[in-house]
């Protein structure tokens, strides 16, 4: 056989692409990586999966908050080199780990049904039943998040707030075995896909921590060039929750905001209608300019064809293009309408105190 690909031989002489579907080693990242899978399985039962796993500079450097190592791309740069050496078709990302832009030649194909998208509250065990208000005053809570710590600084300024680093086993092994924490703060989605809900004490909702661009989500990213995959797996689409990313990803982007700054939403969509809030925040909270606009999203117009357009680094073949242009269009307006309010002094404040710290 010819080409970049990997091909099988079946038994009836057929001869059939492999698919390869490349992870990063963490228990996280493989579960993920295997939900996918086994939804494609479902989808397409004659295709041939493999799965490679490696490990990524993001997993070997675990003691440095992740606002210190520098962008996105830490955890998925090793992952696009195999995508683009052809050796993996297929990477399963949390979307909000992805960069609003995508080096050229990937893209991300698809974005699936959102978990919850909240941050969660993990207790050590000694606090059992208490809350983030009950805890004593200057109980330590461990993120590396400065959108989390941002907000909850404000919120409850009785605690205090420190890095904690590492895949999430790491960091429930450094909340439960030692008595540096008194709870750490996480994603309800990892949470829940580690099978790890019972450990949830309190979600927080939006009038105490908004969540990260992305949070909750799966993507798939794919090489753009690759049209049979980025069409297989097109049908993994969610329509809402594509259309909820799209507008936070663009909302991130006009504001020039990555993982290492202090920006966070909330999406819903009703009916047709698509509502984004956004926030940015100074380190301490202090400092916020918040605002909510919303769009008509006319999610049931006919999907175009011959439409291969690309928003915030997505492609979502099946979905109205009409409603993915007014998704991005929203983010960005709202951006702008922060960035009025002096949006971008309190981000390059942030960003450069983060940087002194
Ligand atoms: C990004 C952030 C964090 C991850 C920053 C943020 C949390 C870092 C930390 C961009 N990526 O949220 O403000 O707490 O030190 C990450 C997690 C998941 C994806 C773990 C988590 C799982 C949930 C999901 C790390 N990336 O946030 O608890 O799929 O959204």
């Amino acid at each position: 056989m010819e080409g970049p690909f990997k091909y099988m031989k079946e038994g009836n002489g057929k001869v059939s692409r492999v698919i390869r579907m490349g992870t990063r080693k963490s228990q996280l990242a493989r579960i993920q990586t295997d939900s996918v899978a086994g939804r494609l399985k479902e989808l397409y039962p004659d295709i041939h999966l493999e799965i490679v796993a490696m490990s990524t500079i993001g997993d070997k450097i675990l003691d440095t908050a992740l606002s210190k190592i520098g962008e996105k791309s830490l955890f998925t740069k090793e992952l696009e080199n195999a995508l683009e050496r052809n050796e993996v078709d297929i990477v399963v990302h949390s979307l909000k780990d992805l960069p609003t832009s995508l080096p050229p030649g990937f893209t991300i194909g698809a974005i699936l049904q959102r978990e919850n998208p909240h941050d969660a509250v993990v207790l050590h065990p000694k606090n059992a039943g208490l809350t983030l208000d009950s805890l004593p005053e200057k109980s330590v809570i461990g993120t590396s998040s400065l959108r989390r710590a941002a907000q909850l600084k404000k919120r409850f300024p009785q605690l205090e707030f420190e890095n904690i680093r590492g895949n999430l086993n790491t960091r429930l092994k450094k909340l439960d075995e030692k008595d540096d924490y008194s709870a750490i703060i996480l994603a309800a989605a990892g949470l829940k896909r580690m099978g790890w809900d019972s450990r949830i004490s309190q979600i927080l909702g939006p009038e105490d921590c908004m969540y990260a661009v992305g949070q909750g989500a799966l993507a798939v990213e794919v090489r753009a060039q690759d049209k049979d995959i980025l069409e297989m797996v097109s049908v993994l689409c969610h329509p809402d929750t594509v259309l909820q990313c799209i507008s936070e990803r663009a909302f991130l982007k006009q504001l020039e905001g990555g993982c290492s700054v202090p920006v966070a939403v909330h999406t819903e969509v009703k009916g047709s209608m698509l509502y984004l809030t956004g926030a940015v925040y100074s380190l301490d909270g202090a400092d916020c300019l918040k605002d909510t606009m919303q769009t008509v999203v006319e999610i049931d117009n006919k999907v175009e064809s011959a439409q291969e357009c690309v928003h915030v680094g997505v492609t979502a073949n099946s979905v109205s293009s009409s409603a993915l242009e007014a998704a991005e269009k929203l983010g960005m307006d709202l951006a702008n309408a922060l960035l009025n309010k002096g949006a971008k002094d309190i981000l390059t404040t942030a960003r450069k105190l983060n940087d002194a710290r």
